[in-house]
């Protein structure tokens, strides 16, 4: 707590640094005994670039939920450990995006801010992700926008935001800097590439209006490098089509949309066992997959992605390590069982350095 850096944990990280890039200018126990002093000297001690760009890129490999893993190894690692104030800070997130989204032809990259230390923690945003669309209650009890950005939209709106009122409000960015209140920032319109949704078949599918942000960019996990906790370090790679076509657009509690669609589809809605709910699902995924693929924006559909992640699992465990992996959520939740990684257990184990997600940030 506080900032201060354990040693030990210091020391654990050094070592598989060293052994994994063993071409350093300077030797593992030469280092050890620097970052020691310094930890002696000042509760913490600062990270070299490498050992930085090393530490996130292994956080990656080591995110057990994540079936993207295949290409940690070239995460683009944005060293902003130097920014601090919340205009900055801002600009930042801004360029983040603006790296990232590359024109569609979108490119994993984390930007990391300044770390906790005894005398001040960093910075951090509210926000879970840098690009999410508002939730606004209607009168008639329901939801305009995003059900699951309701709360995160009063406390916006509390501090003087004032939303356009549309199912995709593009939410502003809480940046809570030390010494400062929380200040309210805009995300640029034109560093927000969106894909409006269509089908390949059925052309009312575009009367829905639907669309989806191109870039997911979480910001509230803490990523912790050899005992020393760096809260704002948002990273993103691409969509894998499920996230938006089975989850956000069909859970109950975000978009709900299956029951309009299966109306559109002309199913009988009347008995399960029609599975018009399925049959409504499949075509919503056709939709993102087409529509990303359409406007040029990268995208992965769950079956590519999962003999993607049983080779990276291969190629990991050649190289004598271990993958941890959650079976709950590297499996697709469509067609689990057509897709390769249903079928097998993963090590369960928690290694460092990783992404933490604290309790949920104060919204
Ligand atoms: C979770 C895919 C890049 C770290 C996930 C999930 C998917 C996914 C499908 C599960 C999300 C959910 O069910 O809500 C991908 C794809 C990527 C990618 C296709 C393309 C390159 C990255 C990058 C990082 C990362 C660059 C970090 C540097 C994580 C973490 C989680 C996660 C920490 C767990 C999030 C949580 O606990 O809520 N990823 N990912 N991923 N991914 Fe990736
Ligand atoms: N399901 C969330 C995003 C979670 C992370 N997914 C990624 N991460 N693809 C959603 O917005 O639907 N990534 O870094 O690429």
């Amino acid at each position: 707590p506080g900032g201060f850096a354990d040693p030990e944990e210091a020391e654990e990280f050094l070592r598989l640094f060293h052994t994994e890039a063993p071409e350093q200018p300077v030797t593992f126990a030469r280092r050890l005994h620097q970052v020691r002093a310094e930890i002696e000297a000042t509760g913490t001690y600062v990270h070299t670039p490498e050992e930085l760009a090393f530490g996130a890129r292994v956080a990656w490999r080591n995110a057990a939920r994540c079936i993207g893993r295949l290409y940690w190894n070239s995460l683009r690692v944005l060293d902003r450990r130097h920014v601090t104030a919340p205009e900055e800070i801002h600009h930042h997130l801004c360029e983040h995006l603006r790296q990232a989204t590359n024109g569609g032809r979108i490119r994993p990259v984390v930007s990391v801010f300044a770390p906790d230390t005894p005398d001040r923690p960093g910075p951090r945003v509210w926000n879970d992700q840098l690009v999410r669309y508002a939730g606004h209650r209607r009168p008639d009890g329901g939801v305009t926008g995003d059900p699951a950005y309701v709360g995160f939209t009063d406390v916006v709106r509390e501090m003087g935001w004032q939303p356009p009122g549309g199912p995709f409000d593009v939410l502003p960015l809480v940046v809570d800097a030390p010494d400062d209140k929380p200040r309210l920032f805009e995300v640029p319109r034109d560093l927000v590439l969106e894909v409006p949704l269509t089908h390949p078949e059925h052309p009312w599918f575009a009367e829905l209006g639907l669309r989806w942000h191109a870039v997911p960019a979480i910001s509230n996990m803490r990523l912790r490098i050899g005992g020393v906790d760096y809260p704002l370090a948002p990273f993103n790679g691409w969509y894998m089509g499920t996230e938006i076509g089975a989850r956000t657009l069909v859970d109950t509690d975000r978009y709900n949309l299956l029951p309009t669609i299966a109306e559109r589809l002309g199913l009988d809605t009347g008995s399960e066992t029609t599975l018009w709910r399925d049959r409504a699902l499949v075509e919503i995924n056709i939709a993102v997959l087409h529509s990303f693929e359409a406007a040029g924006v990268r995208i992965t559909d769950h079956h590519t992605e999962s003999r993607r992640f049983l080779t990276h699992l291969a190629r990991e465990e050649s190289r004598g390590r271990i993958v941890p992996a959650d079976w709950s959520w590297i499996v697709p939740p469509v067609s689990g069982g057509v897709t390769p990684v249903f079928h097998r257990y993963y090590d369960e184990a928690d290694l460092r350095p990783a992404f933490h997600l604290d309790d949920r940030a104060r919204a």
